[in-house]
């Protein structure tokens, strides 16, 4: 890495990944020990919270927000953004706990962002761009619905749901966070959106995702179906101003 861009938070939402957060907290501050570690568990039923604040105890630059039950992936990173934002960071990266987004890679975003970027994204499907583990059902889900994202909201986006990102706190503060609603894949979509009709920069850097081997995932079809709606009516109540633009 060039540079690192200011103070760096790295925010990673858990739900009963007890066995996955150990590995990926050791390997993320292995790759960056300057950037410091926000665990945002719901009161996971295996007692992932136990062994964050357990990590936390070990190492001053991990901390853990506790949240009382399952509240969605979109809530968690609101409430790790807005903890992150009051502390003073200057970039808050989201990522997965479960392996899929390497913290080996983490680098190639915040030079991203040291370049210039407002909102670094991780993207798998950009030339260099991989996907390692995943079945063809996972890979056609997340082609058609960025295709989708493509056509409804004329976004310059090829991987809007992704969830590897690099966020400078500046945008975040100009983007406005607090009124955001949509929690599973259309939370990326919805804060991407919002980026690019704030006219900021955003940069896609190609990434290798890998599918977890360890636990289940969490998103179901109700996630996928949210996607589907919300994505609709933001590309219909967008396309005035659309049209307005291209005149
Ligand atoms: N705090 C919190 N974390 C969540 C929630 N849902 C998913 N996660 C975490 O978000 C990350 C991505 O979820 P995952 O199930 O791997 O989604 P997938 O990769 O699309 O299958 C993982 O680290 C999950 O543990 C939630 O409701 N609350
Ligand atoms: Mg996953």
């Amino acid at each position: 890495m060039e540079r690192m861009p200011g103070r760096v938070l790295v925010i990673v939402p858990t739900y009963n990944e007890r066995e996955n957060l150990p590995l990926i907290v050791k390997r993320l501050r292995a790759a960056l020990p300057d950037a410091d570690v926000l665990v945002a568990d719901d009161n996971s039923p295996d007692g992932t919270g136990k062994i964050a604040d357990e990590l936390a105890g070990e190492d001053r630059q991990v901390r853990v927000l506790h949240r009382p039950g399952k509240q969605g992936l979109g809530t968690a990173y609101i409430a790790g953004f807005q903890w992150g934002l009051d502390e003073g960071y200057d970039v808050l990266v989201e990522m997965d706990a479960d392996g899929s987004h390497q913290p080996e890679e983490l680098a190639k975003l915040l030079d991203a962002v040291a370049g210039g970027a407002d909102l670094a994204i991780g993207s798998r499907w950009v030339p260099g761009g991989k996907v390692v583990n995943w079945p063809f059902s996972r890979e056609f889900l997340s082609r058609s619905a960025n295709t989708y994202t493509r056509i409804m909201l004329g976004l310059p986006v090829r991987d809007a749901t992704a969830g590897f990102r690099a966020y400078r706190a500046t945008t975040l503060r100009k983007i406005g966070i607090e009124g955001v609603q949509s929690q599973g894949y259309c939370f990326q979509v919805d804060l991407t959106l919002r980026t690019v009709r704030h006219g900021l920069r955003v940069t896609e850097v190609p990434i290798t995702f890998v599918d977890r081997t360890i636990g289940a995932s969490k998103m179901g079809r109700s996630v996928v179906t949210e996607a589907l709606w919300r994505i609709a009516v933001w590309g219909v109540t967008g396309i005035p101003a659309r049209l307005r633009r291209k005149r």
